[in-house]
């Protein structure tokens, strides 16, 4: 059983305890037999997910992803349980957490920004896993820059008319909805985008071409040619499309942080009873000083990891307050040093680490991706920045005398530490 002690951390509550428990029952005695096909080819691998939301959903456990009004647990988005979904079942299947996480992902623009009808028809089908959802902002020239969106929505009549191309979409295929960003012209860049509510049946949207991943799972393209939308498919105001993209991905950066640790407590437990059952030269791997070298820097970054995860969480729930900077954090060293302590545990494998069908082999794989999507670490590293530098921009125009520390700036006490 992987440590379980972070529950006792004062950022959850006993609803989130109980949720924990809900999770890890579903993961131990419902997921097993649902992976039958998780590791074969594309088509198995789409069943595959079709079925986990579709249980997810009937065991109640989607919920988590929409607000009490509209089928949900709590009154509002809470992050914390988003997290905690996450983590437990990123622990057991990366599948499953990726089924669990677009529910979430694809709804979370509607519930912040949707209308009464909008969720109403939305919100409570995601909770129970009737309606499959996915978010569809990247294109094949616009990943990390959102303002480069080239795809037109262009105002017709009673509807809006969209062309362009999708790429890199989660659920591309399998979805029943997408919400989709596209250029409405309001202003340049980042200005001028809106967002879309578009059922998969639409004429002019084909959502047939699959991309093979090295972690498979439903990704593909979607092509929009004279794709027709109601105009009560428009989400929010027009011209806010950057701003619905931002405020969902912060939300769920801190859950792809969340995955991450999932995957690197897997990788870390697996590891750690490894080294205590294999033996060479003549005693247990986990008695070789390098060993323990290696599990303790795993558990230092395993904790790390989760205390900023659930400190991003706990901000934006309890405190209310915007985390583009505390997810970006959290997302940024969670993927990163998750990569590291995956590749610690094959290490600690040796050749077994890297046969296909292992676990460690297969969290190898599932981890790459965490460190690209819904925010690249390279862009994560600018974000983070530019929150820092506003911050301080303000405290550097009040005074302009820079802060002066070492031997002409001595505390009382002799030290050279100047109170300041
Ligand atoms: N919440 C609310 N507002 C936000 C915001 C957020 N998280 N992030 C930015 N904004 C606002 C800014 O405050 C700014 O507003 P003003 O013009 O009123 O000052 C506006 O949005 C534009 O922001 P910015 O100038 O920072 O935009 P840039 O184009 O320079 O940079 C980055 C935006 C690169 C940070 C953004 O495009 C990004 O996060 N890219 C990664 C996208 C991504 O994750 N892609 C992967 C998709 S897989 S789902």
């Amino acid at each position: 059983m992987a440590d379980q002690s972070f529950l006792a951390w004062p950022f959850f509550d006993d609803g989130h305890r109980q949720q924990a428990r809900d999770f890890e029952r579903w993961a131990a005695e419902v997921l097993p037999p649902l992976l039958v096909g998780a590791d074969g080819d594309l088509d198995a691998v789409y069943d595959c997910v079709g079925r986990l939301v579709g249980e997810l959903g009937a065991a109640g456990l989607l919920r988590a992803c929409v607000p009490a009004a509209y089928g949900g647990v709590r009154e509002k988005i809470d992050v914390r349980s988003l997290c905690l979904a996450r983590e437990i079942l990123g622990r057991a299947s990366g599948l499953a957490d990726f089924a669990f996480a677009m529910q979430g992902l694809s709804s979370t623009p509607i519930t912040l920004f949707g209308s009464d009808d909008q969720k109403r028809a939305i919100l409570p089908g995601i909770a129970s896993g009737t309606i499959v959802g996915a978010f569809a902002l990247s294109e094949p020239d616009a990943g990390s820059d959102v303002g480069a969106i080239a795809t037109r929505a262009s105002r017709d009549g009673d509807s809006w008319r969209l062309d362009g191309v999708k790429t890199w979409i989660s659920n591309a295929g399998l979805a029943d909805c997408y919400v989709v960003f596209a250029r409405t012209g309001e202003g340049p860049g980042t200005k001028g985008l809106s967002a879309f509510i578009v059922d998969s049946d639409t004429p002019g949207l084909d959502a047939s071409e699959r991309i093979d991943v090295i972690a498979p799972h439903p990704l593909g393209m979607l092509r929009f040619t004279e794709c027709r939308v109601p105009a009560d498919g428009l989400l929010g105001n027009a011209g806010e499309g950057f701003k619905i993209a931002m405020a969902t991905l912060d939300v769920f950066r801190s859950t792809v942080g969340a995955a991450a640790l999932g995957f690197a407590r897997r990788a870390f437990d697996e590891a750690t009873l490894w080294a205590l059952k294999r033996r060479m030269f003549g005693r247990a791997l986990a008695e070789f000083q390098l060993t323990q070298a290696k599990l303790g820097d795993m558990a230092v970054s395993v904790d790390a990891a989760a205390l900023l995860v659930y400190r991003a969480a706990w901000t934006r729930d309890v405190l209310g307050a915007r985390i583009t900077r505390e997810a970006s954090i959290a997302k940024l060293f969670a993927t990163e040093s998750a990569q590291q302590v995956i590749d610690a545990a094959v290490q600690i494998f040796g050749g077994l680490g890297v046969v296909r069908g292992m676990t460690v082999e297969r969290l190898y794989r599932e981890i790459r991706a965490l460190r690209i999507y819904e925010g690249a670490s390279e862009v994560l590293k600018l974000v983070i920045a530019s929150r820092v530098l506003e911050t301080m921009a303000v405290e550097a125009t009040a005074d302009a005398t820079p802060a002066r520390t070492g031997p002409s700036v001595r505390s009382a006490n002799g030290t050279g530490n100047a109170d300041r």
